[in-house]
């Protein structure tokens, strides 16, 4: 308090939403776990966007330091230095601009010449609710050749902003770094390589010719994005290993003050990947404005291949599945006031959006298809085979569907089965690989913990198909040793194991393995997750022996800081996969209920493996190399 008596009157008022905030930070970036402690930079870099919507930023690099420290800096114009022009003090005299936006709540968003705040938008609160949430945070700015600096600790402004130097007159740019406050936030939580850089890629696709450069320093990572074509590229991306009927459609405008716009393209898959954002934000549950894209699509279509005659008076019209099977589309659209769902569910709710959607892909989209009556062609015959081939897939869908189901009566050969029948208390291992396998089986406590190992051959480096895996022997083996069936047929009271635990190396195809599992049960057995009964075995990174002291690690921070305390002495072990550790060590570190950590795999995980599968199983080698390693690294911070 003594340090916040020192400051004038004009940031009582501001001090006051401080206070607001951290007493109520679920009101401003709903709560204190792990995805609000996301929230706190997607707020800093959604500034950045904005000011690269506005035109003005073509750059913005994000750093994660070692300390947790996140710094944020664009090459936009830079806030303004000097009085705010409407903003003022209990005295009535203006407040300094930068002040403003970092600490008066709400204060985000416009500032004359009626611009608007477009990107983000979940919460949209601003940076002033980030700073407040913070231990400290840094302002820079170069604008008019100086650059001036403002400091803050937990939202409160360290004196006024000054001028440390002076820089070249092009140089121009905000530069925010903060330290999220650990007296605010969930104990032991930590920033995840992977969950930023999703939404990253998302935001440079969706935000043509930005070049977005994401640094972790403390795992020595570091990922790029620029995609000239904006969501063309993301179309192209997505189809990289498929076939494309025609080249992508693209269409862009603005009706009523909302920027809409999308990019189709058809191909060979029988799969459907379309995806929406609103503001930047990946809307994972659709909305007004995908509603619009589907039903114009199939709207269009119905109307062209009826005019060009390509279907007949006797024929049905295709539906919109039909119309949708080798479909890849990004429809995105930046509105003023977006209104989504809940704060959770990433839906777009704005009913406006999809008559305007639906008018603008429509118009756009008939026109291809008049002018390029040649990709229309194979576009409707595409059509024409899913809708015959539709009853006749389902049916031999179900038939595969059934035949796992009534496999599962019998128990598959490589299980090694528990003793115990009381499901509360049974656990089956899922292990990779039978070196592992072997070690676990010795390992295991066989009263109640169960062995099924599965052999690399589950990988499918085809493009492969989620019904053809489960004419796979390796799956059919895991479906009957769970015994609920699957699909349609799944019944939780037939489970046999109360937890089911995914045990694979850190490595490439560990990670590839845990993902194709995962999605598996997210799309065949989801209450399987959503009854709590899936689980991911976290086994040690490092064995550090130390006279007779023998230690495990399970990360590379807590791994430095123990060979810190213990010096040169020392001796340490790292371990590459489970077949290196005998069966005595995997007990210890993985399996005994006494000291391991199983990770709880929630609804929202298997969600994420499954938006990457489809990554993971393109035939092309180098992009999915290099997701699966910046994956396969990050994975001791799965937060789950
Ligand atoms: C590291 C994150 O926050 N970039 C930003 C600007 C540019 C302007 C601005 C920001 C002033 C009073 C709101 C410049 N020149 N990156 C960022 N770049 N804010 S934040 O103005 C803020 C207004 O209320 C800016 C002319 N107009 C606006």
């Amino acid at each position: 308090m003594a340090d916040q008596v020192k400051y004038d009157v004009s940031s009582i008022q501001a001090l006051e939403g401080i206070e607001h905030v951290r007493k109520r930070p679920g009101m401003y970036v709903g709560g204190t776990d792990i995805k609000a402690l996301h929230h706190l930079v997607y707020e800093v870099v959604d500034n950045a966007i904005d000011e690269a919507l506005a035109g003005f930023c073509t750059r913005i690099d994000i750093t994660i330091h070692n300390d947790s420290s996140v710094t944020v800096q664009d090459n936009g114009r830079g806030i303004p230095v000097g009085p705010h022009p409407s903003k003022k003090d209990a005295n009535g005299k203006p407040m300094e601009t930068v002040d403003v936006v970092m600490t008066v709540i709400g204060a985000g968003g416009k500032f004359g010449g009626g611009g608007y705040k477009v990107s983000g938008g979940l919460h949209g609160v601003g940076v002033s609710a980030v700073n407040a949430l913070s231990e400290w945070m840094t302002t820079e700015i170069r604008r008019d050749g100086k650059l001036w600096r403002q400091e803050y600790k937990r939202g409160v402004p360290q004196g006024k902003i000054k001028q440390v130097d002076k820089v070249d007159k092009t140089e121009t740019g905000t530069r925010q770094t903060f330290k999220f406050d650990k007296v605010i936030f969930t104990e032991d939580i930590d920033y995840r390589f992977d969950t930023l850089v999703q939404r990253f890629r998302e935001m440079s696709f969706v935000t043509r010719g930005i070049t977005l450069k994401f640094v972790d320093e403390r795992a020595d990572r570091e990922m790029t994005f620029h995609f000239e074509g904006g969501i063309t590229s993301f179309v192209r991306y997505l189809n990289r290993n498929r076939e494309n009927l025609h080249s992508v459609v693209h269409v862009e405008k603005e009706v009523e003050d909302i920027g809409i716009e999308a990019a189709i393209q058809y191909t060979d898959a029988y799969t459907e990947s379309v995806y929406s954002f609103a503001n930047t934000i990946n809307t994972i549950d659709g909305g007004t404005h995908l509603t619009g894209l589907r039903s114009s699509l199939t709207r269009v279509i119905n109307d062209y291949a009826r005019k060009s005659g390509l279907l007949k008076d006797a024929d049905p019209n295709f539906s919109g599945d039909d119309t949708r099977e080798g479909l890849t589309a990004i429809v995105s659209v930046k509105h003023p006031g977006p209104q989504f769902e809940s704060q959770t569910k990433v839906k777009l709710m704005n009913p406006e959006v999809q008559t305007y959607v639906t008018q603008v892909v429509g118009e756009a989209f008939m026109t291809f298809l008049e002018e390029n009556p040649q990709a229309a062609k194979a576009i409707i015959a595409k059509c024409l085979t899913s809708a015959r081939a539709r009853d006749a897939a389902r049916k031999a869908r179900d038939l595969v569907i059934r035949k796992s189901a009534l496999e599962s009566l019998t128990l598959p050969g490589k299980l090694a089965d528990c003793s115990e029948r009381d499901t509360s208390k049974t656990e089956l291992y899922i292990v990779e690989g039978d070196s592992a396998g072997g070690s676990a089986k010795q390992g295991r406590d066989r009263h109640f913990q169960a062995i099924l190992p599965l052999r690399g051959k589950i990988l499918n480096t085809e493009r492969a198909r989620l019904d053809k895996i489960l004419g796979n022997n390796e799956v059919k083996a895991l479906i009957s040793a769970l015994g609920t069936g699957i699909g349609d047929n799944f019944d939780l009271e037939g489970l046999r194991y109360g937890r089911v635990i995914i045990m694979t190396d850190a490595d490439v195809d560990g990670s590839h393995i845990r993902t194709l599992l995962l999605t598996f049960f997210f799309r065949y057995m989801p209450h399987l997750i959503e009854d709590g009964h899936l689980y991911i075995a976290q086994p040690p990174l490092y064995r550090i022996a130390h006279k007779n002291n023998v230690r495990y690690v399970y990360s590379d921070k807590e791994k430095d800081k123990l060979m810190k305390e213990l010096g040169e002495k020392a001796n340490l072990q790292r371990y590459k996969g489970l077949g290196e550790m005998n069966p005595d060590q995997l007990w210890d570190t993985t399996m005994n209920p006494e000291n391991r950590t199983l990770l709880l795999v929630t609804v929202d995980d298997a969600a994420e493996a499954d938006r990457t599968f489809d990554m993971l199983m393109g035939d092309a080698v180098d992009p999915r190399k290099k997701f699966i390693q910046t994956h396969a690294k990050s994975v001791r911070n799965l937060d789950i």
